[in-house]
């Protein structure tokens, strides 16, 4: 397809936008090493095993460079790292790109507040797992091991937008360039808004000045260079999140239209436990927790993932 002179102006105006963007922001400490990990972790798994890479938790936007202040986006990280587990029980290699910190796959399931409680002291002076805890610890521990046994995990962190900006961008194209058939699964929550180096404080700001202003510019948008630029052939799933019923629709369909990836999940911030909406160019479909299942405990990420493996199966074939 042709584009018009309109349409070209404004992607190389939203691409200059990016590049500045990371022209001014330094990348994180380590990320030499994250590259080394992501090319080594593509190699093995490239021919063996279908890769993923799951985002999770919210970013941070510092106030000052020598940071005591930030501000913060929504996300526990509970979609991504139960998303993570469920990928990896499809038989997935998974990049975990999260929030230091959040919540994480497989520790999520025990809680560090009962862990005194949980161990008992052993001839020898050794501490154990009581039996009770330990019949709990043990699927998850064998889940593990068997996942670290196969390296079908590598770990990365972010804190900051801009952590998180760079090693996104280094996983798309990575992943782009070895295993081009490969699943994004953006459930990261990131933040649309930024203040730019040069106008942030070098040290913590003084209350002594008086009330704070703070002008918060906006981030441009990064998944137009992932899905047209980075990663052109990679299967590319992002979230929406909204609060108002009446725009969730609206904006999935609008993000879609607009970056031309191949999903956008939908949840609202109240019902997002139960119920999700799959939009793509052709369809919107809501998956729900149905009573029974909520009444078994079920998750919703173990039926959202299964129906993205099973779309993400399908765009393999072809
Ligand atoms: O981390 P969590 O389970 O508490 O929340 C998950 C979520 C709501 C952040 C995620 O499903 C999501 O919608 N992420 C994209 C957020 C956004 O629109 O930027």
């Amino acid at each position: 397809m042709m584009l018009g002179a309109t349409s070209k102006l404004s992607i190389s105006r939203s691409m200059d936008e990016w590049e500045q963007y990371f022209a001014e922001n330094p990348a994180p400490r380590g990320y030499d090493i994250s590259c080394a990990q992501l090319e080594a972790f593509c190699q093995v798994h490239v021919n063996r095993n279908p890769i993923a890479l799951v985002t999770s938790g919210g970013t941070t936007v510092p106030f000052e460079r020598n940071t005591v202040r930030f501000v913060d986006n929504f996300s526990a990280g509970t979609r991504g790292a139960a998303s993570t587990e469920y990928f990896l029980s499809h038989g997935y290699a998974v990049i975990f790109l999260h929030r230091d910190k959040s919540v994480t796959p497989f520790l999520r399931h025990l809680d560090p507040r009962f862990l005194l409680d949980a161990l008992q002291e052993v001839p020898g002076g050794l501490l154990q797992l009581s039996s009770i805890h330990s019949a709990q610890v043990h699927p998850i521990w064998q889940d593990y091991q068997r996942v670290k046994s196969e390296s079908r995990i590598l770990w990365l962190t972010f804190t900051t937008l801009s952590d998180y900006l760079w090693l996104l961008r280094a996983t798309t194209q990575c992943l782009q360039q070895r295993a081009p058939k490969a699943l994004l699964y953006l459930a990261a929550a990131v933040s649309d808004f930024y203040i730019p180096q040069d106008k942030m404080a070098e040290h913590k700001i003084q209350s002594a000045s008086g009330p704070l202003t703070v002008t918060l510019h906006l981030v441009p948008k990064m998944l137009s260079p992932l899905v047209s630029v980075w990663g052109p052939e990679l299967f590319v799933v992002s979230f929406k999140l909204e609060t108002d019923e009446k725009k969730l629709i609206e904006k999935a369909t609008e993000s879609l239209r607009k970056y031309k990836h191949d999903l956008v999940i939908g949840n609202l911030l109240q019902t997002r436990r139960e119920e999700v909406t799959f939009v793509t160019e052709k369809e919107s479909s809501l998956l729900r927790l149905m009573e029974h299942q909520k009444a078994e405990k079920t998750e919703i990420e173990k039926l959202i993932v299964e129906e993205v493996v099973s779309r993400h199966k399908n765009f393999i074939k072809y």
